[in-house]
């Protein structure tokens, strides 16, 4: 991809959307961001789906087709790289499957942009939600996980597998060049942890997938939790990821 030119607009906000094979979803998901962020940008990533998700999304909206599928952590890194091409400031992740509800943005930017925070991950086990809870045998997974990055960074991250996050300019620049494969959010935050960003989080409400199927049933969330476990022990061995934020300011 070329390298990014020109005079970029400003203060502009692209809204990320990864989708893996969620036609039943995704034209919500798209119709709902734009009712409650009409400012905003929506960028589908259609990640190699095989249930024609293109087609269920709205017309007008971006979409890039990834001619295969690259797994969560690719189709990210091909949303950042729109970002950082089109000059976006800021950039949000909302799910394709509708579990992150259009109308709780608001909570993320406003975190983002009124703290000196790089990086805000909405939270759902911080919100008294009466309406929805995660399944218990997930919420002990992602409990196993938190406790692994608290004893490994000293960051207590309540929802560190939430993809529902809103990021600055600085690390839209550090994604577009990388972002980790496979199950990727807790990496991400023990990775900017270490190179000195500030990750946060603010209190949403979620609920469950509104289509499809989770791709993480319960024997795959076993080794979910192993493999993640695992890569964030390795991690400790990397060098600082991305370019340490003291040197970058
Ligand atoms: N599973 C999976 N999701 C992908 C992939 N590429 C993009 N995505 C999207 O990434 C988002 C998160 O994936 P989900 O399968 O919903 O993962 P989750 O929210 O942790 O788990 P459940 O919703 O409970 O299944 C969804 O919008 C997917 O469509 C991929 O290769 N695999
Ligand atoms: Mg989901």
């Amino acid at each position: 991809m070329p390298e990014p030119s020109g005079n970029p607009p400003a203060n502009q906000c692209l809204v990320i959307v990864p989708a893996y094979n969620e036609a039943g979803s995704v034209g919500q998901v798209v119709d709902d961001l734009r009712q409650h962020l009409p400012d905003a940008d929506v960028l589908v990533v259609d990640d190699g789906s095989t249930d024609g998700t293109h087609r269920s999304v709205p017309k007008g909206t971006r979409v890039l087709r990834l001619p295969f599928n690259l797994g969560i952590g690719g189709a990210m890194q091909a949303g950042y790289r729109y970002a950082l091409i089109h000059g976006y400031d800021t950039a949000l992740q909302v799910d394709g499957d509708g579990q992150h509800p259009a109308d709780q943005t608001h909570k993320l930017i406003e975190a983002l942009t009124s703290t000196d925070a790089d990086i805000v991950i909405g939270s759902r086990f911080l919100s008294d939600d009466p309406n929805y809870k995660p399944p218990a045998a997930r919420a002990a997974g992602i409990g196993v996980v938190r406790t692994v990055l608290r004893l490994l960074s000293g960051l207590t991250i309540t929802d560190c597998t939430s993809g529902f996050r809103a990021a600055n300019r600085d690390l839209i620049e550090a994604f577009a060049h990388w972002y980790p494969e496979d199950y990727p959010e807790p990496e991400v935050i023990l990775l900017l942890h270490r190179a000195g960003f500030k990750v946060a989080e603010t209190p949403v409400l979620m609920r469950e997938r509104t289509a499809g199927q989770t791709s993480i049933p319960f024997f795959k969330g076993v080794f979910y939790i192993l493999k993640v476990s695992l890569a964030l022990v390795l991690d400790l061995a990397r060098a600082p990821w991305p370019t340490q934020k003291a040197s970058r300011s």
